[in-house]
């Protein structure tokens, strides 16, 4: 893999405002319609393997959904986020038939701790994702909100909440924490969506290319406002200040003295 391949300083930087990244149309239309074909034929459904296993080992004879994790772009994104030699933890592989009114509550996938390392999960949309076909339903900028599974579900809409509408073989990498949901599907056709949650096994610290990485971008992306949670924004804000510092290793970073302020206590 080439450098070029890795994501760079000012991408991470919107992952852990956002908690997600979305690339649009990243896989070629020939996997995309084999990994349909795969799920048509039940090939993709079930557990792929034992969660813990590393990723690499599954679906070695796939050209669909192996092939989409194998490409160098998919590798790049994973190798920037959790690094090499990630493990497998699940996967979902959704079919949503024509005309299925449902969507999902608001959840968090399995979420049980409050640790500052962090899984990813790939969200990969294989066709056409127009609004009324019910791309996934993200909220940006909530995955410090460590929520239990689906102790959020009252929730209806968010201001600044984020429906995948997309071009076949985009693909969405989330922070584990990040709240979402499916959405109906009102068109005639088959919806399709598969979901593989990865865990890093390296210590998560400067994985992307960081040429750029004193980029003055990064304390304007890492202040970012999403509105929906009212005045808490400046808490939000440490939140992405302490993961930041823990990604580039370095408890001297700041933005806008939030952090130092708080941890100058004299003796
Ligand atoms: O089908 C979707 O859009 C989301 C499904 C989901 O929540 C999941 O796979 O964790
Ligand atoms: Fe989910």
């Amino acid at each position: 893999m080439t450098a070029s391949n890795l994501l760079n300083t000012v991408q991470i930087a919107n992952f852990v405002a956002d908690g997600l990244l979305v690339f649009d149309e990243l896989v070629p239309d020939n996997i995309n319609q084999q990994v349909m074909r795969e799920l048509d034929e039940n090939q993709i459904q079930g557990r792929a393997g034992v969660a813990g296993q590393y990723l690499s080992e599954l679906w070695s004879n796939s050209q669909g959904i192996g092939a989409m994790l194998r490409l160098p772009a998919v590798q790049g994104i994973i190798k920037s986020l959790v690094g090499p030699n990630s493990l497998y933890d699940h996967h979902a592989a959704h079919r949503v038939p024509a005309r299925h009114k449902e969507g999902q509550f608001w959840h968090v996938d399995a979420i049980i701790d409050v640790r500052t390392h962090f899984d990813i999960q790939l969200f990969y949309f294989p066709h056409d994702t127009p609004r009324e076909m019910g791309g996934t339903l993200f909220l940006p900028g909530s995955h410090f909100r460590r929520a239990h599974e689906f102790d959020i579900s009252r929730y209806q809409n968010f201001r600044g909440q984020l429906p995948i509408v997309c071009k076949a073989g985009t693909l969405v990498a989330g922070h584990h924490g990040l709240w979402h949901c499916a959405q109906p599907n009102h068109t005639d056709a088959m919806r399709y969506m598969i979901k593989v949650r990865i865990n890093p096994t390296v210590r998560q610290k400067l994985l992307w290319d960081t040429s750029d990485l004193n980029n003055p971008e990064v304390s304007n992306i890492l202040s970012r406002n999403h509105r929906w949670y009212g005045d808490d924004d400046r808490l939000e804000v440490c939140n992405r200040i302490k993961l930041w510092r823990f990604l580039i290793d370095d408890d001297s970073f700041d933005v806008n003295y939030w952090l130092t302020r708080i941890e100058n206590q004299p003796a």
